[in-house]
């Protein structure tokens, strides 16, 4: 666990009654995720569609909440995810993202290049928090965009939204300095338990921040874990959340101290026994902002541009369009005035 190498539809919820009220941002919906309109019966109340789009207003200016409007940001949260299924159906259109951590400005310019949420639906693959200086802006406005936006954006846990890491890798420490105490963090990763762990695109495509569990051949078996907890050490949750594609074919002993590696073997046969075409996951670095593993029945998919503001690597997004059409959009870091831009080979130990 020392060895931490890394450094989420169908919303519209708030339409038809409340389109007057919204009404420009409808009319979006409408015309670019016809398909996937529906009638939540459990529409957002106008005054807190309001209150979100203020939020959403001030953190996009990278300025966090203050306390109590992140313990009511929480609360509805937990009103949105505990809904959500272990397994959580997105439907096509579609654009999959991996690992942000903590890099508010690249997170914008995600948005940028792949078209601002609601107009576009996005699935986020986990790892928000810790490594960037912003993990607390970054995650307020995921999870902000989660409530105003339930069937538009799917937010996934990674291995990075527990308790224990956050204490390790900056987010815990981010926001004492930010709040002068830990009662945010303690709120996120409360909310985090909630996060759901795996994603189902169109019933085809098997969305997970690490890869797969030697306990686990379907994705039922997914279904029937308890996953509202802290990740756990070991077991198929943690291995959901923590495992990596390998060269060697086979079950392997993971580097990172949790979770294993899986061979390409590994990977085609759960895709046979789920009729999926395949499975996207995030959790590694790769200099391109995507790879494909296993001869394309895993890609790797990583979306936080020169990371750790160091490592020189582009970020990758990929769209899946109504007919599984993939692209790959790729982005290199934005201009952040006044910080380091230094950038150099990644070292070995990123790998
Ligand atoms: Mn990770």
């Amino acid at each position: 666990m020392d060895l931490d190498t890394d450094v989420p539809m169908e919303d519209v919820s708030d339409d038809q009654q409340l389109l007057p009220l919204i009404g420009k941002e409808s009319v979006a919906n409408t015309t670019t995720n016809a398909g996937a309109l529906v009638n939540d019966k459990k529409d957002l109340h106008p005054s807190s569609i309001n209150q979100l789009d203020e939020w959403i207003e001030k953190l996009s200016r990278c300025e966090p909440l203050l306390e109590t409007d992140v313990k009511r940001l929480c609360e509805m949260a937990i009103d949105v995810l505990q809904f959500e299924e272990n397994v959580q159906p997105v439907q096509v259109p579609v654009t999959i993202c991996g690992d942000v951590h903590g890099q508010f400005h690249d997170l914008m310019e995600l948005f940028k290049i792949g078209g601002p949420c609601p107009d576009t639906n996005y699935l986020f693959m986990g790892d928000y928090v810790d490594r960037g200086y912003y993990s607390v802006e970054t995650v307020s406005y995921l999870v902000c965009m989660k409530v105003r936006f339930p069937k538009r954006i799917t937010i996934l846990r990674g291995n990075h939204e527990s308790r224990q890491i956050t204490q390790v890798y900056g987010f815990y420490d981010e926001c004492l300095r930010k709040y002068g105490s830990a009662t945010v963090w303690k709120l996120f990763t409360d909310l985090f338990d909630y996060f759901p762990i795996t994603a189902l695109v169109d019933s085809k495509i098997f969305c997970l921040h690490g890869g797969l569990s030697p306990m686990i051949e379907t994705i039922d078996q997914v279904r029937d874990l308890n996953r509202i907890q802290e990740v756990p050490h070991e077991g198929p949750m943690c291995d959901l959340l923590w495992s990596d594609p390998d060269d060697r074919g086979g079950w392997g002993i993971s580097p990172r101290g949790a979770g294993f590696t899986f061979g390409q073997d590994i990977s085609e046969q759960f895709n046979h026994t789920n009729d999926l075409s395949l499975i996207a996951r995030a959790h590694q670095l790769v200099m391109e902002g995507y790879s494909w593993s296993h001869q394309e029945s895993v890609v790797t998919i990583f979306s936080a541009p020169n990371y750790c503001y160091r490592c020189g690597n582009q970020a990758a997004i990929m769209e899946v369009d109504e007919q599984h059409n993939r692209q790959f959009l790729q982005y290199d870091p934005s201009i952040r005035p006044g910080e380091p831009s230094v950038t150099r080979k990644t070292p070995d130990y990123f790998l």
